[in-house]
């Protein structure tokens, strides 16, 4: 039946355990830090939704103008036999202008928040009833494993959004080698990289007046007020973000407005006033550092394209 997904879950038992073990890990650190893929439970995976409607957002619409236009090309460089794989695929709105301009006859979406995954691979399944539609909800900070069922010969990885920005460059290179090696040969990555630019527009994209990225920052103390044993206040911290130049990088924090401490599992964890807990990196690269990191992977450099104020872009890597 056309409307069913296949859905594989590698997820499971083993995310409750992580999402404790690693909070506990950072906060007993020096700085205290946070792993962002924590930050899409549903509520979290929305509140990113609504970040990329803000008007200081840019990466989201400029990502989708570029892919509007290059979705032809992308589909005549990805060849007649290609699928798509999608790494992080959220609400999967960007993959349709693919999906329409490839026609594929497969489609695997791998995300972290699996409900989220679960509606929005079925919403395209039924509007795309051709398409043979996979999900597959895993951290792909872990091992990758394609699920049985989904054989593909010719995959195009697609990874938007420039979610390769929250991996430090080394990660993102061991991601790349990984997917290199996950890829046969002649198999493609589609990634979307956001570009260094001036600080006053990259730090308004991350303190938007509306204050949505401020609720998805604090979004994570909910998540550990209402899933772990914890007394912790977001009310008792407020977001920054801040461009940090010398490494290239957003940087998220949550500040603790007073001299605390809080409680999480039973261990007690203090915060200084003003003391933060660095909860997200978001790398900002050059079109020519970040193809010189795929090159460090093994990729060949087939094609990039940007926007005409040079804000994000889009590279086409081949295995
Ligand atoms: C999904 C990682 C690409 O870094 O811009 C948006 C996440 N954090 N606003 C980004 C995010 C705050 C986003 N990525």
């Amino acid at each position: 039946m056309a409307l069913a997904i296949r859905f594989h879950d590698q997820l499971s038992q083993t995310s409750t355990t992580s999402f404790r073990d690693e909070t506990l890990r950072g906060l007993a650190a020096t700085p205290k830090w946070a792993s962002p893929k924590f930050f899409y439970d549903r509520r979290g995976s929305e509140l990113f939704e609504q970040i990329t409607e803000q008007p200081e957002y840019y990466p989201t619409r400029t990502e989708v103008a570029i892919l509007t236009q290059a979705a032809s090309e992308i589909a005549e460089i990805a060849g007649p036999d290609a699928d798509l794989i999608e790494f992080g695929s959220g609400a999967s709105r960007k993959v349709r202008l693919l999906l329409e301009a490839m026609r594929p006859t497969s489609y695997l979406g791998i995300d972290i928040s699996d409900d989220f995954l679960r509606s929005s691979t079925q919403r395209l399944a039924a509007d795309y009833p051709w398409l043979d539609v996979h999900a597959l909800s895993a951290d792909f900070c872990d091992e990758l494993h394609l699920p049985k069922g989904f054989d593909s010969r010719c995959p195009l990885a697609f990874f938007p959004g420039s979610s390769i920005g929250n991996f430090t460059p080394a990660q993102a290179q061991q991601f790349l080698r990984r997917l290199h090696s996950l890829l046969p040969v002649g198999g493609g990555l589609l990634v979307g990289v956001d570009l260094v630019k001036d600080r006053a527009v990259l730090e308004a994209a991350y303190n938007d007046a509306a204050g949505v990225t401020a609720a998805f920052n604090l979004n994570l103390l909910e998540r550990i007020r209402n899933e772990l044993a914890s007394d912790i206040d977001p009310a008792r911290f407020t977001h920054k973000a801040i461009f940090n130049a010398v490494q290239s990088r957003i940087e998220m924090h949550l500040a603790s407005v007073e001299e605390q401490t809080v409680i999480i599992e039973g261990r007690r964890f203090h915060f200084e006033a003003g003391e933060t807990l660095h909860t997200e990196n978001s790398y900002k690269y050059s079109l020519e550092s970040f193809a010189a990191l795929a090159r460090l992977a093994r990729f060949d450099s087939i094609q990039q394209w940007t926007d005409p104020q040079q804000l994000f872009s889009v590279h086409y890597l081949k295995r």
